[in-house]
């Protein structure tokens, strides 16, 4: 038998898969079922302190490669949150929320509240919304970053990660990893979508989702080499004992293999969960089995953090 089980921030998980926030996860439908999915865990869409319906639609379009999103953060508030949540403890897998309030005075207050209820397993803390007009990421702000990142350490009474957007240099790596090394953040999690491309359809010569000129994150199987840096680099430069979530690009049980490879404790499915529905955890995870029986690995210990060199 082949140990899929993972452990974040101390909680175990019976496999090391869960939805991508954003992905399928704001409404109590979609929660409900990703409750009952085979995923290990599963996170709620980022909320705001208010209730927000998110940029004019069309926002959302898959193209060859990936999918293009400008959702704008839409969210029912996070008093919503904070009510509901409970209702999700009966499908005993950690449950963790995304925060990712307008200000840092918002992100205190919501974290506040959440850090208070019992069936929340952790918190993302989202640096890294690229969609909202007029708020550029915090994440790509490395003064702003840190002083979000010391101010909810301090009031967050539950395990603490960071979404963070994808870095391109090293430097870059290394000044955030620096600044986390210094907090108590619990984990990171590797990455939020590529901020700001932009997807033509050439017959129609028209760009394909209305919001900001059509500009978007870009997510799926395109992002999954900058994915795999930045959850290999985040590995090597935190402290062992903060952990990394893998995001980006996974499609099948080859793609989480290869971010297990890179140093991921968990790894995280977008745009091919809202492409095939909660369902696509039970051929992922039999894709990973398929994988580690050939390599003869019996548990994720085996493989993990273990990508070779060329000599
Ligand atoms: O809602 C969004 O537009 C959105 C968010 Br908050 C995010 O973190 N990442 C993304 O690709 N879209």
């Amino acid at each position: 038998m082949i140990d899929l089980s993972t452990t974040i921030t101390g909680i175990k998980l019976k496999n090391p898969l869960m939805n991508a926030s954003g992905a399928l996860c704001m409404t109590k439908e979609e929660l409900h079922e990703l409750g009952a999915s085979s995923s290990g865990a599963f996170i709620s869409k980022s909320c705001t302190l208010l209730a927000r319906d998110g940029n004019p639609e069309p926002r959302y379009a898959d193209f060859s490669g990936g999918s293009i999103n400008s959702m704008g953060l839409p969210n029912p508030g996070y008093q919503f949150y904070t009510s509901f949540f409970p209702e999700l403890a009966k499908y005993t897998k950690p449950l963790f929320a995304s925060v990712s309030g307008l200000s840092l005075a918002d992100n205190v207050q919501i974290i506040k509240t959440f850090s208070e209820v019992k069936a929340l397993s952790a918190i993302e803390l989202n640096l890294s919304c690229p969609n909202v007009p007029g708020k550029p990421q915090v994440g790509y702000d490395f003064e702003h970053s840190a002083e979000y990142i010391h101010a909810v350490s301090k009031i967050c009474k539950k395990p603490l990660g960071v979404k963070l957007p994808p870095y391109f240099d090293f430097a870059h790596f290394e000044q955030m990893a620096a600044i986390i090394n210094k907090s108590n953040i619990a984990f990171v999690t590797c990455i939020n979508s590529l901020g700001n491309g932009l997807v033509i359809d050439p017959a129609k010569e028209q760009v394909v989702i209305k919001p900001k000129g059509g500009y978007g994150g870009i997510g799926g199987s395109c992002v999954k080499p900058i994915a795999l840096s930045n959850v290999h680099k985040f590995r090597e430069l935190l402290k062992p004992s903060i952990q990394v979530i893998g995001c980006g690009g996974v499609t099948s049980g080859t793609d989480v293999f290869e971010h297990l490879l890179a140093g991921a404790d968990v790894v995280q499915v977008g745009t091919t969960l809202v492409q095939y529905g909660p369902k696509v955890f039970d051929r992922l995870l039999k894709e990973l089995e398929i994988i580690m029986k050939k390599k003869q690995y019996s548990s994720l210990v085996d493989c993990k953090g273990k990508l070779k060199q060329l000599s």
